[in-house]
């Protein structure tokens, strides 16, 4: 684990409908939908590849909060993030990190989506059995042009919908072109977990590996392919592309 501090972008990814064993457990929780604004909180290190969001993923086995986070707006996250949000003044007060009711990430699965910025106007939450509680929000956005692990997720519910208990049609979303790199080409992550023979979510060391060398690649070399600064490297358009987020109300930072 890093000592220094990290800084993610929170993407605010609207519940545009809930699956309906979330609604379930809210209704059960006496607590109404009318009126308000509920969004899962992804922590991104990666702002300017939001044009390519194919999901949002939570992991079935973590505990989530529904936070009250002023003006109507509710963000869905692992507590210790919330906590954490309210001691940097992104909530309505310092101190108040309590949930108006807990989720758990099975339930929210298959809910639909609005992700700010992707190209698909509406996507699902799917599963990652990966993701960990102990880092960011416990939410992650899924952007398979760009990320190993988002690659083979998408790949494995894609080939077995019935073991992870989702729809096929849920997991078929193209990934999109977002950067382009000299040595990976138009779709690092694919590249990279087909060069490296990665089978599976769980091939962890391999991951690691093609995690950090399409990082590298994407942040040094790379060249946006689309969005506001398409043709401008990435270096230069990930700061812009995140205060642009930020200055539209879908994000904001956060760090850990
Ligand atoms: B990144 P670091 Cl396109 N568990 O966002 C597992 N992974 C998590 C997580 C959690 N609780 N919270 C965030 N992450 C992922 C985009 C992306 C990311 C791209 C390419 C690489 C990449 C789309 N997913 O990360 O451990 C999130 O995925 C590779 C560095 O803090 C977040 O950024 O270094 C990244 O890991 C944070 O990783």
């Amino acid at each position: 684990e890093a000592v220094t501090p990290q800084e993610y972008t929170g993407i605010k990814i609207q519940i545009t409908e809930f699956a309906a064993n979330a609604q379930e457990t809210i209704s059960k929780a006496g607590v109404s939908t009318d009126g308000k604004k509920f969004f899962l909180v992804a922590a991104t290190l990666r702002p300017e590849t939001m044009y390519g969001q194919t999901c949002c993923f939570v992991s079935p086995k973590i505990k989530y909060g529904i936070f009250d986070a002023g003006n109507g707006n509710y963000y869905i996250c692992t507590e210790r993030s919330f906590k954490n949000m309210c001691y940097q003044k992104l909530t309505p007060k310092r101190g108040d990190f309590s949930s108006v009711l807990d989720i758990q990430g099975s339930d929210l699965i298959g809910s639909k989506i609005h992700a700010p910025l992707s190209k698909y106007p509406e996507l699902r939450v799917l599963p990652m059995e990966t993701v960990l509680a102990s880092k960011g929000t416990g939410v992650v956005t899924c952007v398979p042009s760009d990320s190993p692990d988002d690659f083979i997720t998408m790949k494995d519910l894609y080939n077995k919908p019935e073991y992870y208990g989702i729809e096929k049609e849920w997991a078929d979303v193209e990934a999109v072109a977002i950067v382009k790199t000299e040595k990976y080409g138009e779709k690092c992550a694919e590249f990279l977990v087909n060069e490296l023979k990665i089978n599976s979510p769980k091939d962890s060391v391999q991951l690691a590996k093609a995690k950090e060398l399409a990082y590298k690649e994407g942040y040094y070399n790379g060249v946006m392919l689309l969005g506001k600064y398409a043709g401008e490297k990435v270096e230069a358009a990930k700061p812009k592309v995140k205060a642009d987020l930020v200055a539209s109300g879908d994000a904001f930072v956060y760090n850990e």
